[in-house]
């Protein structure tokens, strides 16, 4: 007996040894994990209930519900819904429910629709947590703000801060297909289940929305803008109608990817020309049709005459015919276009960096109020590194939308670790020189143009059915870093991923994480695409090298087309000399830039065609030097597994193994993107390898026989 007392006493002690972080997990959870919290910290939290005076909306409700769970979670109970007040209490406040409480937050109105206040304060003698907002959506921002504080280990005792976001609309691309499948996808299969809906309503909608709601996210296009005319119809709306309910405590709204031909398709008009009366009345009733079905409708994301999709100039009209024809049927329902300037043509034989700017910039201030143009952060195609897109600060009378792309396309899917923070973040930095003194595209962002001054951003979802959401762990900080930068532009790269880290995994680890994460998005740069050098990846899928394919159907479509390497030299020449695409930026720039020696070396290829020879500023040639970005890409991709591999005391085992696993197939794949780059470029080169570097391991010929039929994420 005692011997079984002693065995058990022993079990029980094991098991109380355990800390919180070392039971399993699956990463389903994402950044709002509220996992048990030593006494210390739970005291530090000072929750002793929560205090909402009056009905609740189901907003409100959203907001407690929240606040209970991470209290339970952390605590072991959760805090009890109170009306009076009390020592430690959270107590949620706005001018209309409580507002003698609202009123200790000077200049509340200030914050805006969206904005909220948390502040500790003395009130009545009780010591209290104020969050207070001017609606009940700013007290949903704000409950999450108080959270994201007690998660990432903020002191709650001295808490004073106030935050409004800086765009108005920030909202997630879903390249989601009706069938299920994820254009660019690799987080699985939609999460949508539309075949179910409406009447089944998945409960992981409501997860997808407090997460959303816990960055800002305030809106969601549900499918892929690659889109079809049945999503326009009575049961695709209804399904749409459905996830909206869904999402609507949340804050966020629901807008439709619509295809320019919808009514021609549908046989409902004999052509889809904008400027046909029969056409627009057609999208007049189908707007006020879909607005009967879901009241807070956000409008259309419209891609239009870009890679073979319909739009205006099918009938000889310009974007912005086709984009106000719809504008005007949304008006009267306060609702709006989103109309994308990611068009090129390969029938042109300019440049295609050129092309968006070209086509948009001319029609500056030809749009209606209620339209914005959705430009992506550069004007290729979400490439690990891209210059900013010269509309930014070019059109100043049309608001811009910046477009980036969260999933990671051309950025090794989701197997490859590659923080986008500070890809996001050196676009929204960069100076567009538009304006005497200095303009970032943050600034243009925020600023707004055109008689609505709407300002937004969209970023293309990585979320699918996967339990990670993502695809993978780190993944979800991408997700993570778009909502906090869409809500403040020019909010830190670094910043936000200490504040991931520290809510996703234990706390002493994040500062570790950080640094990984900080390093990981130059580490891909450096092994796929150094030096400027863009586009080389596999056909279609983009998965993998594949520098040498000079076979496909449109120019644009080749690698070969865009670093133009042969003997002499590398790189596409976008100064005067070359396709002038460099005269699209403000003088300052294009001046600057045209000049291969004041040209910043991460662009050098971008904009000129240069020698192997060309003379770097670290001292070496031009080849040397880009095999030694390939050998620095591979070695930081291997820093990346070492570092993560000393974490492991500290991480849960089943995300430890995770990203291990991941964190060695992403090094495999580097030496590979390595070798195979410095077989191609060497072959055309026809140069020796520089001294001490190391041979491919493998002949050219092997890495292009290499074929990936079923890599996912096709359209
Ligand atoms: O990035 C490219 C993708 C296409 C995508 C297109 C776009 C939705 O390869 O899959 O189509 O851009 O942005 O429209």
């Amino acid at each position: 007996m005692k011997r079984i007392l002693g065995a058990i006493a022993l079990l029980v002690a094991t098991a109380l040894a355990v800390p919180a972080w070392a039971v399993e997990e699956d990463g389903y959870q994402l950044w709002m994990r509220y996992r048990p919290l030593d006494r210390a910290a739970q005291a530090r939290l000072d929750a002793s209930a929560i205090i909402y005076q009056g009905a609740a909306s189901p907003t409100v409700n959203a907001a407690i519900g929240e606040l209970q769970r991470a209290t339970k979670g952390w605590a072991g109970h959760a805090a009890p819904l109170r009306s009076g007040l009390q020592d430690g209490a959270i107590v949620l406040a706005t001018p209309a429910n409580a507002p003698q409480l609202a009123a200790q937050i000077d200049g509340l109105k200030t914050l805006g629709a969206e904005g909220y206040a948390l502040k500790r304060l003395k009130l009545q003698g009780r010591r209290i947590t104020l969050i207070a907002a001017n609606t009940d959506i700013g007290l949903l921002y704000g409950s999450f703000a108080w959270l994201r504080a007690a998660g990432s280990g903020a002191a709650l005792d001295k808490l004073d801060e106030r935050s409004a976001p800086k765009l108005q609309l920030r909202v997630l691309n879903h390249w989601d297909n009706l069938d299920r499948t994820v254009e660019r996808g690799y987080a699985g299969e939609s999460i949508w289940d539309w075949w179910a809906l409406p009447e089944v309503r998945d409960r992981r909608y409501i997860d997808y929305a407090r997460a959303n709601a816990s960055l800002g996210i305030n809106g969601a296009v549900l499918n892929n803008v690659n889109s079809k005319a049945e999503i326009l119809t009575a049961p695709w709306i209804a399904k749409a109608a459905a996830v909206a309910d869904v999402l609507r405590p949340y804050g966020i709204r629901v807008y439709l990817s619509a295809r320019f031909s919808t009514p021609l398709e549908l046989k409902e008009t004999a052509t889809a020309d904008p400027l046909a009366p029969e056409v627009a009345a057609w999208w007049r009733r189908k707007a006020d049709e879909i607005y009967r079905a879901i009241p807070d409708f956000g409008g259309f994301l419209v891609k239009a005459n870009s890679e073979g999709q319909p739009g205006p100039q099918d009938y000889h009209r310009s974007h912005a015919d086709g984009a106000n024809m719809l504008a005007q049927a949304l008006a009267p329902h306060k609702g709006i276009v989103m109309w994308r300037a990611f068009v090129y043509a390969a029938e042109k034989p300019v440049d295609r960096a050129r092309q968006a700017y070209d086509e948009f910039k001319p029609l500056d201030g030809s749009f209606a109020p209620n339209v914005m143009v959705q430009v992506k952060n550069g004007a290729i195609d979400f490439q690990p590194r891209e210059p900013f897109h010269p509309l930014f600060g070019a059109m100043k009378h049309t608001p811009l939308m910046m477009e980036f792309q969260i999933t990671k396309e051309y950025l090794g899917f989701a197997t490859h670790l590659a923080y986008l923070g500070p890809l996001f973040q050196e676009t929204l930095r960069s100076d567009t020189r538009q304006r005497e003194g200095g303009w970032t595209v943050a600034q243009v962002l925020e600023e707004g143009a055109g008689p609505a001054g709407l300002t937004g951003m969209a970023g293309v979802a990585n979320i699918g059915s996967s339990r990670t959401w993502s695809g993978s762990h780190f993944d979800q900080a991408n997700w993570y870093a778009f909502g906090r930068l869409a809500w403040n532009p020019q909010a830190s790269a670094r910043h936000i991923a200490q504040e991931w880290a520290a809510q996703t995994f234990p706390p002493a680890a994040a500062k570790d994480i950080t640094d990984m994460m900080m390093m990981s998005r130059e580490a891909v740069v450096n092994y796929m695409t150094p030096l400027g050098l863009h586009h080389l990846m596999g056909t279609g899928h983009h998965h993998g090298p594949a520098p040498w394919v000079d076979d496909l159907g449109r120019p644009d479509w080749n690698p070969v087309y865009y670093h133009k390497a042969d003997r002499k030299g590398v790189g596409f020449d976008r100064t005067a000399g070359g396709s002038g695409a460099l005269a699209q930026y403000a003088p300052e720039l294009a001046r600057r830039w045209s000049d291969p020696r004041s040209t910043p070396p991460e662009l050098l290829l971008w904009f000129h065609h240069l020698p192997w020879t060309y003379a770097m500023p670290s001292g070496r040639d031009l080849w040397t030097e880009l095999v030694a970005h390939y050998d620095l890409g591979v070695s930081q991709a291997d820093e990346l597994r070492k570092r993560w591999a000393k974490l492991r005391p500290m991480i849960d085992a089943e995300r430890f193994e995770d990203v291990s696993t991941l964190l060695d197939k992403q090094y495999k794949e580097a030496l590979w993107w390595r070798d195979a780059s410095v077989a191609y470029f060497q072959s055309v080169s026809g140069l020796p390898l520089p001294a001490g570097v190391r041979a491919p391991e493998r002949s050219l010929e092997e890495y292009k026989r290499q074929r990936f039929p079923f890599a996912p994420g096709r359209g």
